[in-house]
């Protein structure tokens, strides 16, 4: 544990026990945005497998199109999947996930599995079942779908209810394809509220939760929560993966930097909302998640091939500094006299106690009658002395001895 002194300071390189995954299309992408062209050249994706794995990464995702472009034909497919395999096999890297590009092709400009066409959405379907396939071929255990071109400009093209209808249906037989094929792949929905439609379907990850509750196969459908969709909302991400990991439903989530409710930036994990950043890591090592820590972020538009990869191991970077600073928070004796001057712990107690009914509550004159409200209601929250205490380790000024440095 850090104490402060160099020679105790803990290594910011990634391991492949540190689970770090990257989506194919974050460091491939070539930067090209709506006011201007590419800044970078296409990116080999086995190129891309063996920079990740020299830097520490663990697993490696795609979307169908990331891998083979689009139109490839079936000789062509099977050639980039035999190389791509065999990087796979070089490095060690593995294929935690992967998704269908469903937005790219113009085809998709009014939704796949909710487009009013209903041969598009049949089209649709069976380009997620193909890619299924491979994932399945290549060991993933969880299929992302991210439907960022279900939803509308208007609302008088979109019947919000048959749409949801048909997106329920497409979910559950892409469920039940998984089951069919015996191929143990649980799918994860990835909300965003807006960008590229202007609103998308399932905006949230509280939308999304209530939305597989709903499925014949809920079971086996969970959440991909994306950092910067939340924020995009104005949205606490701490307090929406905590509701997914209370669910169940966290399967998967894109790390990455967001600064507020503006366009989707996909900044470096840490380079956005960095105290949410803290509470997120804090959240992840302490409250149960073991999936991977996938990052979906996008190296700025500035950067050459040098800066792309720099940015990939700041991802990894920032995620370990973190860890390691709330590790050293979690430890520090003085914030755990904070936690318990602040009631934190007392929150796990059940507000009955054991067998009491309803009843019993109602007749008890202490909890009402005798309670001394005004006393309570003058009760200091000693919040602020806590959220301190994160700054300063957040910062570096407090070691995990809960000493000032
Ligand atoms: C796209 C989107 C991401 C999703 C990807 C998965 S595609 O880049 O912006 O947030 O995670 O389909
Ligand atoms: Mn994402
Ligand atoms: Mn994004």
């Amino acid at each position: 544990m850090s104490s402060g002194d160099a020679a105790s300071v803990p290594s910011l390189t990634p391991t492949p026990e540190d689970r770090f995954s990257f989506g194919l299309w974050t460091v491939g992408w070539r930067a090209a945005d709506p006011f201007g062209d590419p800044t970078r050249p296409v990116l080999d994706p086995v190129e891309a497998v063996h920079r990740l794995a020299a830097l520490g990464a663990w697993g490696v995702t795609f979307h169908d199109d990331d891998l083979i472009p689009f139109g490839t034909d079936e000789a062509g497919r099977e050639k980039v999947i035999a190389r791509f395999k065999a990087a796979l096999e070089e490095t060690g890297l593995v294929v935690p996930m992967a998704t269908t590009n469903l937005f790219g092709h113009p085809v998709f400009k009014g939704g796949a599995l909710t487009n009013n066409d209903r041969d598009i959405r049949r089209y649709a379907l069976r380009k997620v079942m193909r890619n299924m396939d491979l994932a399945a071929e290549l060991g993933a255990s969880t299929y992302v779908l991210w439907g960022g071109r279900e939803g509308s400009e208007t609302d008088a093209g979109i019947d919000v209810r048959a749409a949801l209808d048909r997106y329920a249906e497409g979910i559950d037989t892409l469920a039940q394809y998984s089951v069919d094929q015996g191929y143990g792949l649980k799918l994860a929905l990835e909300p965003k509220p807006n960008e590229p439609r202007g609103d998308i379907l399932l905006p949230t990850i509280g939308h999304a939760l209530a939305f597989i509750s709903r499925l014949d196969h809920h079971e086996m459908v969970g959440v991909n929560p994306e950092v910067g969709h939340e924020q995009m909302a104005g949205l606490n991400y701490v307090h929406g993966i905590g509701q997914a990991l209370w669910s169940g439903k966290l399967f998967h989530l894109d790390l990455n930097g967001q600064r507020g409710p503006r366009y989707d930036q996909d900044l470096i994990f840490g380079h956005g909302d960095v105290l949410s950043a803290f509470f997120t890591v804090d959240l992840l090592e302490h409250g149960g998640y073991d999936g991977p820590r996938h990052f979906d972020y996008k190296p700025l538009r500035t950067e050459d091939a040098d800066g792309v990869w720099a940015s990939a191991e700041a991802n990894m970077r920032s995620y370990l500094a973190l860890r390691e600073r709330a590790r050293a928070f979690r430890a520090d004796p003085e914030v755990q006299e904070a936690l318990r001057a602040a009631r934190v712990d007392e929150l796990a107690r059940p507000t009955l106690e054991p067998g009491e009914t309803p009843a019993a509550l109602r007749a008890d004159r202490s909890a009402f009658e005798e309670f001394d409200v005004e006393a309570a209601a003058a009760r200091g929250g000693a919040f602020v002395r806590l959220s301190q205490l994160a700054l300063e380790h957040l910062t570096g000024f407090r070691a995990a001895g809960g000493t000032g440095l």
